[in-house]
């Protein structure tokens, strides 16, 4: 009954998935979407009725057998022997599940992400790959083992069963064994992931680019560095309908910033990602360049990255001239949560300069006249005054 759950489940998630693979790939309008949503429901139910309906026939194939057992032994011949059937079931499933095992690698595995398209997500991509090597031979063994002992110990009268009530060299093996190789697994991905984050400023490894991400219900906003090469502060008092962002232009690093609908970044250069949230937990996730972080309102947090492959070289790799990478929200963060999508394009620097002249300033005439920008710049300048003379 179990194994049938699972085996629902699984059928019953691959389903929902291309269901939404093929919305996500025909439009993004939230109609379809909720369309989408309704498609997944009815198949859920569906796929409920059609388990209970095979637990019913299995019930009644059952009760027949039952009845056939008993007809054999009122006729005076041999009963069913039910030991040598339930070998056989486990044989049976054990091929079928190592079948069924095979075609999820070799079906779903094309579904997996292309190569890393960062420095750091090569390693990333080494220990995952390392993980899954050694797990899945940890499978193959231990299911054999499993279901082949099921077969051949199964019950015998002509055999007596070997009593072993505790074993501490066995016992040893199994504990220490897994504990070695986890370990050697957590402390490598400890140090990776050290490695990947410790990349700091301070160490004197400046990002060439800083971006900030800001989530919002439901959108990300870019701001890039203008010429002076820093952003301005921001302080979330300072958010209204004009300054999104809630960017501190007293501060005169904030007077160049500049706003982007696309994240474009040159690729092999270092790049930080100031990320932020004005309202739930959102997440910054950019599945090629294996680069994901939280996004926690009152907690700025950063990730640096270096792209290695440009959109363009990723288009001719993967044969496909439409491909864009992209940065998601990996937090279900509300119902337009599928919304917070933004195109990530790698350029060459020549590239990327002549886009980042194009971008518009967040210090709009607009903004300038709400904040009465004028009056202030100069009230700056009377302070920067006031602190020579002293
Ligand atoms: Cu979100």
């Amino acid at each position: 009954m179990l194994s049938l759950i699972a085996a629902f489940m699984l059928f019953g998630t691959n389903m929902v998935m291309a269901q939404a693979t093929a919305e996500g790939g025909a439009s993004a309008s939230p109609a379809t979407a909720a369309a989408g949503a309704d498609n997944g429901l009815a198949s859920a139910g569906y796929y409920t009725l059609l388990f209970l309906i095979i637990c019913f026939i299995v019930g009644i194939v059952g009760k027949i057998l039952r009845v056939f057992d008993l007809t054999q032994q009122i006729q005076g011949k041999q009963p069913m022997n039910w030991n040598n059937i339930m070998g056989i079931i486990c044989l049976a499933f054990l091929i079928v599940g190592m079948y069924g095992a095979y075609w999820e690698f070799s079906v779903q595995g094309k579904m997996i992400l292309p190569d890393a398209a960062s420095i750091h997500g090569v390693k990333i991509d080494q220990m995952f790959w390392t993980t899954t090597v050694l797990t899945t031979i940890v499978f193959v063994i231990t299911q054999i083992l499993l279901f082949t002992f099921l077969f051949r110990y199964r019950y015998s009268a002509k055999r007596r069963g070997h009593f072993l009530p505790h074993n501490n060299t066995i016992e040893k093996v199994w504990t220490i064994a897994p504990a070695i190789v986890l370990t050697i697994l957590v402390i490598f991905g400890f140090f990776t992931w050290q490695q990947i984050t410790n990349s700091v400023d301070a160490k004197g490894e400046p990002a060439s680019i800083n971006i900030d991400v800001t989530g919002h219900q439901f959108a990300w906003e870019l701001r890039y560095q203008g010429k002076d090469g820093k952003l301005g502060n921001t302080n979330y008092k300072l958010v209204n309908g004009t300054n999104k962002l809630g960017i501190n232009f007293k501060d005169k690093y904030s007077y160049d910033d500049l706003q982007a609908d696309t994240m474009v970044i040159p690729v092999r250069k270092s790049i930080r990602l100031n990320i932020h949230a004005q309202d739930v937990i959102h997440s910054v996730y950019m599945p090629h360049f294996r680069v994901q972080l939280n996004a926690v309102p009152g907690l700025p947090t950063y990730f640096k990255f270096t792209p290695t492959i440009t959109t363009s070289e990723m288009r001719t790799k993967l044969d496909n001239p439409t491909f864009e990478y992209l940065l998601y929200c990996n937090k279900i963060c509300g119902g337009a949560h599928y919304n917070m999508k933004k195109v990530v394009r790698v350029v060459s620097e020549a590239e990327y300069q002549a886009w980042l002249a194009q971008q518009k300033p967040y210090l709009t005439d607009k903004l300038k006249q709400d904040l009465k920008f004028a009056e202030q710049k100069s009230a700056v300048q009377q302070n920067n005054r006031l602190a020579l003379n002293n």
